[in-house]
Formats: C-alpha cells, structure tokens, sequence
C-alpha cells in the first residue's frame, strides 16, 4: 500500500508499478519528450506556443497537402543513357576553325535560348580566345521569354555582349552589325587612324549543331544559299557569305557545327538531345521522351497537360513510362492488339517539345 502510495506520488501512477524493464525505457523516453516541449526558456518561463502560430502551422499543412508539390526531375533515374556523338567530321571542323580564325575579326557564337549553358561548347571557348566575340542567343520563340531576359542579363553581368534572336520571325537580327561593331570598336578606331575605311568586317559564326546557324545567315544577307534543315550535321564545310548593313559589309563565314568528344556531365548531353544537337540516331529514343516525361511531369505546363489531356493529378502520380502509354492511347497510337505503340509516341513527344507545343521551355537558368 505505502508503495502504491509512493508511486502515484511521483506521477507514475499505479500503471507503472506493472511495467517490464522494456517499458521503462519507452516512460523514460516520453517523459524527455515532454519536458523538451515544455522546455523553459532562459527566464524561466514555459515557452507556450500561441494559437494563431498553431492555426498557421496547421493551415500551412492543410496547404502542401493541397500544393502536390512537384517530385523533382534528378540527374539518373533507370530512363537515363549515355549520350555521346563526335563523329570524324566534328575533329575536321575544329582543325578547320581553328585554322580559318585568323582571317576573321570576330566570332559570332549562336547558342540555344532553351539550354543557353550546355549549347555553349566548351572546346570553342578555348580555341576562340581573347578574339572579339558576341553571343547570339537563338530560338528565342521556344523559350521561356523571363528566362531568357535573365540569361541576357547572366551575359551581360559578365561582360558579354549578348543578343536574343529568333531566326524564325527575324527578331534581333537587326541588333548584330552594331553589336559587331561595338565589339570592334578598337580596332575600327586603329583602321581609321591607318585611312583604312570601308574595310568589310569578317565574322565566323560558329556554335554546335542545330542551332541556327546557316538560318541566321540567310536570314541576315536574305539568300537561301546556306543548306539549312531541322537535322545535326547538315553543313559540312566553312562558306563565305556577304551582306551590307548601313553601309557597312560583313562577310560571315559559316561553319559546321561541333559538339565536344566527351559530355563531363550528362545531364548537359540529355538536354542536347532534347533540343535536337545530336543526332537522333545515337540515342534511344523512347528512354530519351521518358527522360523528357520525367522532366514534364516535374514541371508540368499547361500547354502540356493541354496537348495531353491530362490532369495534374495524372501527371504526377503516374510513372513516366506509364505516362506515355496513356499519352500513346489518347493520340490512338496502338499497335495489332489495342496496345500503345510508344515508339510513335515518343518520337511525337520530343517532336511536339522542340517545336515548343508542349510551352516556351527553358531548361536551365543562370544560377
Ligand atoms: N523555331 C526556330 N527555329 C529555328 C530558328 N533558327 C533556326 N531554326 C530551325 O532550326 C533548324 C536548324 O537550322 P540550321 O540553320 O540548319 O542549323 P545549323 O546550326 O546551321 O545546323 P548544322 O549545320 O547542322 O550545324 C532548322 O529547321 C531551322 O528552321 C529559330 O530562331 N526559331
Ligand atoms: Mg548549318
């Protein structure tokens, strides 16, 4: 009885007299638990949470709850593969380049306004050196338009002359000559000084494949000579093309585009592949639109779920292979047997991407 007493004097309760060795150590636990929460603070009072601060926790809850926040599109997953193209015809080109960059004043680099980081190639950086050099930010109509404004101003911060293009309608075109010559302007100054006026200004326009770049230049000198289409590797040799901008010739020399032997990060050759720099022979295509699934699903625009039919919710929840499936039945891509054909619906996948039917998509932005 006295000990009965002893211990509902402690708090315990008459409970505790009938727990095993185990239990104790659970009590022990609790009680630390309880007195963290009801911790002191350093003038000795009870830290008591107010009510409004518990409604707020519970309302922020009730919110992500809602929100379905997005599951984040990771650099491996079990769709990814190694991507990799460096044909022959790359190493000529940059023997080429290299070769050719003393005849030209300045070099035009065009980039891809979706993937501004991984379509700048690393190997030309090194080969262009201190030459004068502007940017050409292009394909700007696929583009997110407030991603592109920061990648213009990430340029700009660093002291680079950078230009947003779209080749298709011609926007910005009209910003190069002067860029060029701003670029130029040194050495513009020191030809002066020697009389030598009306001097054609020689620009390289380099970049990897894809891009624009026999586009831009026909665009820019209004011809149609420079074979252009929507494959890597169309142009196979360094051509000189003139045009006259307020008075001032520009010869530009086209060249063939070039990608880098080894892609360090693979993430880099994915998004390559996505926008259309490597040839779609070297890749799977079908594990390639998983990849680019697994990144939608991420980040789904309305544009897609739109062109798909699909909800958020479907989005999110289903697998990408799954996904794709659905997308394959609802375009009524089915092979004998009622089966989606998700070959077809991959390659239509990445078809409707790089034409910016799924939305104006940026794939990386300035850190
Ligand atoms: N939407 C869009 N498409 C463009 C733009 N510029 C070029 N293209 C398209 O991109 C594709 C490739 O253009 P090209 O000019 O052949 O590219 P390239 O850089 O010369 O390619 P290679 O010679 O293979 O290195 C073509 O289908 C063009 O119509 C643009 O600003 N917007
Ligand atoms: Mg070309």
């Amino acid at each position: 009885m006295k000990k009965q007493a002893a211990a509902v004097k402690e708090g315990s309760g008459v409970k505790n007299m009938k727990q095993t060795k185990g239990s104790k150590k659970a009590i022990r636990g609790k009680r630390e638990r309880y007195a963290q929460k009801n911790a002191s603070d350093r003038s000795g009072r009870r830290q008591e949470r107010k009510p409004s601060a518990i409604k707020a926790q519970h309302a922020e809850a009730r919110r992500s709850r809602r929100e379905k926040r997005p599951v984040e599109y990771t650099q491996q997953s079990e769709n990814s593969q190694y991507i990799q193209w460096f044909p022959g015809h790359m190493t000529r080109t940059k023997r080429k380049i290299q070769a050719d960059l003393k005849l030209v004043d300045a070099v035009a680099e065009i980039i891809d306004a979706r993937v501004p980081l991984s379509s700048r190639n690393p190997d030309l950086t090194g080969m262009i050196g201190s030459k004068p050099r502007i940017i050409l930010m292009n394909k700007c109509d696929l583009a997110d338009p407030r991603a592109t404004k920061q990648w213009a101003e990430y340029f700009r911060s660093r002291g680079i002359r950078a230009i947003e293009l779209d080749c298709k309608t011609g926007a910005g075109i009209g910003s190069f000559t002067s860029a060029v010559r701003d670029v130029l302007s040194d050495k513009l100054e020191a030809w002066r000084a020697k009389g030598m006026v009306n001097r054609s200004l020689r620009v390289m326009i380099v970049g990897i494949p894809n891009v624009g770049k026999s586009t831009f230049i026909n665009r820019i000198s209004k011809t149609s000579k420079a074979k252009t289409e929507d494959r890597p590797g169309v142009t196979r040799g360094n051509q000189w093309f003139t045009l006259t901008s307020g008075g001032v010739t520009v010869e530009l020399l086209d060249t063939p585009g070039v990608l880098w032997p080894r892609f360090d990060d693979q993430i880099v050759g994915e998004r390559l592949a996505f926008t259309g720099a490597v040839k779609d022979d070297v890749t799977d295509t079908e594990q390639l639109s998983l990849r680019l699934l697994e990144y939608m699903k991420s980040r789904p625009t309305k544009a897609f779920l739109e062109r798909f039919s699909l909800s958020g919710e479907e989005a999110e929840s289903l697998a990408a292979h799954e996904l794709l499936e659905v997308i394959a039945k609802k375009r009524g891509m089915l092979v004998s047997g009622g089966e989606a054909d998700t070959e077809r619906a991959a390659v239509m996948v990445l078809d409707e991407f790089r034409a910016a039917k799924l939305g104006r998509i940026t794939l990386e932005l300035p850190e």
